[in-house]
């Protein structure tokens, strides 16, 4: 078997004790990579005043990690520059926080040319390189030139923008065309894969060749969606572990609690955490019965706070949670808990599960994890209801669950009432569905399906499909 050697901006290998905190990407690698012996590269997350190249080697749980740390310029240009503030925000929609700083590109580039050569010595012939995320795009064109020949495909947890957003990026043309340097090109969701598409097509003349796959910059590349899952016979045994019931117990037993809705999101602005504010508080506005025993349980560990944009959307939260709390508190209630820490991921389970709904409302997101996560954690007996932003990947799959436009506070306060009011066959119905989607789509099948792709297997491409929005109309 061929040794799969998985390449991310961070590391995180997985310990295995359910008590990790972080993001969705580390989540999904360290499930993907437990069945291969296979190595995990990236950087350490250490930075040092010049850089050395120096490989840092450890064997975790099957896996072979290799970190590599990087020198503070580089952190601040290619980590907080290019890839936070460039292209996170861009790829999210938000051109009005977007940095086009040449300094942030230049170092971009030098990391992606540096990361790529200190990976080079541990690759052997039958290698398949598998390169994560908006962090590393350039990473197959430098290992092409130090005259890597193996396999290379590329996954993108964030959207792809529209084609009128992706051109304002000064220098989009070189990035674009760094993807052509891969075998395969992955997407969440058909809708970036369209998007990637629309810009191949209209801005740079491309066409899609015979088989399907895509020819532009004189290169040939096969893009597709392969939407990411959760781990989710994992997160059942999380949910199930003594901590996770404990954390249950504990809250099922107060009644604050009782009618809790509950939302879990990295403190980033593209997650929809303000306008998630503003339709609770409509929902307090419209609901005056409801106001001394709905509460939202917010958990938001902070994130990126050496970026400014991050800065702020923090303080606005600061100030809006104080407003509502001020406004619709009682002497021994208080409507919205707010947490900026994180939890265990087994403590996150009990809470899911104590919860009547679940607040995901991205104004942007490549999936959402912890929609699924939410289903998951779900008892089959009374499983509550997931309220989900039609712009997070996850709602192309997650139909059966409340699909809501998180720009309207109407709506996420509508969507409220009808979750704490929905009866338990109605809640049933749709779990199970919900369950269903996210038991079969999960990260083992996401990480089969990319990897026969990337092996060249030509009945993937074709099977990955989205649930259609209506039944199809056969003639
Ligand atoms: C990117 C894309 C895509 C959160 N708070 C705590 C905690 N978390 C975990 C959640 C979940 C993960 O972090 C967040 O994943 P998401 O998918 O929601 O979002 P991103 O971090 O933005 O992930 C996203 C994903 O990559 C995968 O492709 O779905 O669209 O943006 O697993 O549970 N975990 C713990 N404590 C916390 O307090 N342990």
């Amino acid at each position: 078997m061929s040794r799969l050697i998985v390449v991310s901006n961070r590391v995180n290998p997985p310990s295995g004790k359910g008590e990790e905190s972080v993001g969705g990407l580390a989540m999904a690698l360290a499930a993907a990579l437990r069945e291969y012996s296979g190595i995990w590269f990236g950087w350490s997350g250490k930075t040092t005043p010049e850089f050395t190249g120096q490989l840092n080697m450890q064997r975790v749980e099957g896996v072979t990690v290799a970190t590599v740390d990087l020198e503070e310029g580089d952190y601040q240009e290619y980590y907080n520059g290019y890839a936070n503030k460039t292209l996170w925000p861009l790829f999210h929609y938000r051109v009005d926080l977007t940095a086009y700083d040449r300094s942030f590109g230049e170092g971009y580039d030098r990391v992606n040319k540096r990361f790529a050569e200190t990976l080079r010595p541990l690759i052997e012939p039958d290698d398949i390189i598998w390169v994560h995320d908006y962090h590393l795009i350039p990473m197959a064109r430098e290992l092409r030139r130090l005259g890597v020949t193996n396999r290379i495909g590329f996954f993108l947890h964030i959207p792809w923008p529209a084609h009128q957003l992706v051109v304002t990026l000064p220098r989009h043309r070189p990035l674009v065309e760094a993807l052509f340097h891969y075998d395969v090109v992955g997407f969440q969701t058909e809708e970036s894969l369209q998007a990637f598409e629309g810009y191949v097509f209209n801005e740079v003349g491309g066409e899609k060749t015979e088989d399907g796959r895509l020819r532009a910059f004189g290169q040939i590349t096969e893009a597709g969606a392969f939407p990411i899952g959760i781990d989710a016979d994992d997160f059942a045994r999380i949910t199930k572990s003594p901590r996770a019931m404990r954390v249950y117990d504990r809250m099922a037993a107060h009644s604050v609690f009782r009618k809790m809705v509950v939302g879990v999101d990295r403190l980033d602005y593209s997650k929809g955490l303000e306008e998630r504010l503003l339709g609770f508080e409509r929902f307090l506005h419209d609901h005056e019965d409801a106001r001394r025993e709905v509460m939202l349980l917010q958990i938001a560990p902070l994130s990126r706070d050496e970026v400014e944009a991050y800065q702020d959307i923090r303080s606005r939260l600061d100030g809006l949670i104080g407003r509502i709390n001020g406004a619709y508190a009682e002497m021994d209630f208080t409507p919205i808990r707010y947490l900026n820490r994180s939890y265990r991921r087994d403590e996150l389970a009990g809470v899911y599960r104590a919860a009547k709904a679940a607040l995901v409302t991205p104004l942007r997101d490549g999936m959402n994890l912890v929609a699924k996560e939410y289903v998951a954690s779900q008892n089959s007996e009374d499983p509550g209801v997931l309220i989900l932003s039609r712009f997070a990947g996850a709602a192309r799959q997650m139909k059966e669950a409340l699909i809501i436009n998180p720009n309207s506070p109407e709506e996420i306060s509508d969507a409220l009432a009808q979750a704490l009011a929905m009866d338990e066959t109605e809640r049933k119905r749709r779990w199970e569905d919900l369950m269903d989607n996210v038991t079969r789509q999960d990260v083992t099948a996401w990480r089969d399906d990319f990897v026969a792709a990337l092996k060249g297997d030509p009945t993937v491409m074709a099977a990955n499909t989205e649930t259609p929005d209506e039944p199809a109309v056969t003639t």
